[in-house]
């Protein structure tokens, strides 16, 4: 970690880190506001000096967590194109940046939910995995257009974060049905939808989310459920064009597994031969899904990287995270 880090940086990469601020557009949004505040503070003497500050502050960030790509699109777009030749104008330059990104990610998941609405008719049921605030604008947009819906919610093990949707579903007035991961299958003959975010969208259309998305969705190809993902563009991986991979991001097994579970299965509390892994996400192949919902409009995920082409297709140069960009 840097030494040098700002603590508006530093407490929003810890809240980032432990989970306190998750889900892929909130985590982008937390990112944009710290950098904005970042060079709201800044006390730089020169342009390189506040260039250094805003590097150190988004590889801070972008060490968090890896596998939600709107972080790295949300550093990108607040720090690339910086312009100014006084430190007064680089820090207006990157506090507007910030606002801008902030707004459009608003909007997108608003024109999103619109466009998301329209696969859902009135009296449906949808499945949820995880908690997706891209999935639930699609809801909340359905409702507005006066359609009844129900829902049954994943759990979602292990952080339980289909409490968060079951929460905010009833909020909205919409039944609900809490099942635990395992009784997907049985009850996906009685749902028209899953309908799921995501935290990265690869080039072939490979949808990255939470660990179980896969299997719900092949399971649901079985059923003949359709299954649609809700991701605005800010999702989309444009490293995966040329042949990177998304990293699954693994997590603490205590998330799994308590101290006290540990000693009891184990051979004491330190058995070196018992593994715990608790991956955050998996992979999607795209014949399992029917469609992604973005603000641009639905895809099929074959077709995804004609936008991501359209959209970040010109992208080179370093990272604004990189240790080298001067
Ligand atoms: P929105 C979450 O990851 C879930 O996997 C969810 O589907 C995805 O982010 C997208 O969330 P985590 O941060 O951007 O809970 O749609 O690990 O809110």
């Amino acid at each position: 970690m840097d030494r040098d880090v700002h603590p508006a940086v530093a407490d929003a990469a810890e809240s980032i880190a432990s989970m306190e601020i998750r889900g892929a557009a909130a985590i982008a949004d937390a990112a944009a506001e710290a950098l904005g505040e970042r060079a709201a503070a800044s006390e730089a003497d020169s342009p390189a000096a506040f260039r250094a500050e805003m590097r150190a502050a988004a590889r801070r960030l972008h060490e968090t967590r890896p596998t939600a790509v709107s972080l790295p699109n949300a550093l990108r777009y607040v720090l690339r194109d910086t312009e100014g030749d006084t430190v007064e104008r680089l820090r207006r330059s990157v506090e507007s940046s910030a606002t801008e990104f902030r707004h459009q990610l608003d909007q997108a998941q608003d024109n999103l939910g619109q466009i998301g609405a329209n696969r859902l008719r009135d009296g449906d049921t949808i499945m949820t995995h995880c908690h997706s605030t891209d999935a639930l604008s699609c809801v909340r947009h359905a409702l507005d257009d006066g359609k009844e819906l129900t829902a049954v919610v994943k759990e979602t093990r292990p952080r339980k974060q289909g409490h968060i949707t079951a929460r905010q579903l009833r909020k909205l007035g919409v039944p609900v049905t809490l099942i635990v991961d395992n009784a997907a299958r049985r009850y996906l003959d009685d749902v028209d939808h899953v309908l799921v975010g995501a935290d990265s969208i690869a080039a072939d259309g490979s949808v990255i989310n939470k660990i179980g998305t896969s299997g719900l969705a092949v399971n649901a190809r079985e059923r003949g459920v359709p299954v649609m993902v809700a991701a605005q563009t800010l999702k989309l991986h444009p490293a995966t064009m040329t042949g990177h991979t998304v990293e699954i991001e693994m997590r603490d097994e205590s998330e799994v597994l308590a101290d006290d579970e540990r000693a009891d299965i184990g051979r004491g509390a330190d058995d070196p031969d018992l593994a715990v892994e608790n991956p955050a996400f998996d992979v999607t192949p795209p014949r399992h899904v029917d469609a992604i919902v973005t603000e641009r409009g639905q895809f099929p995920p074959e077709s995804i990287v004609t936008l991501m082409r359209e959209l970040f297709g010109d992208q080179h140069g370093e990272e604004p995270w990189e240790e080298t960009l001067q």
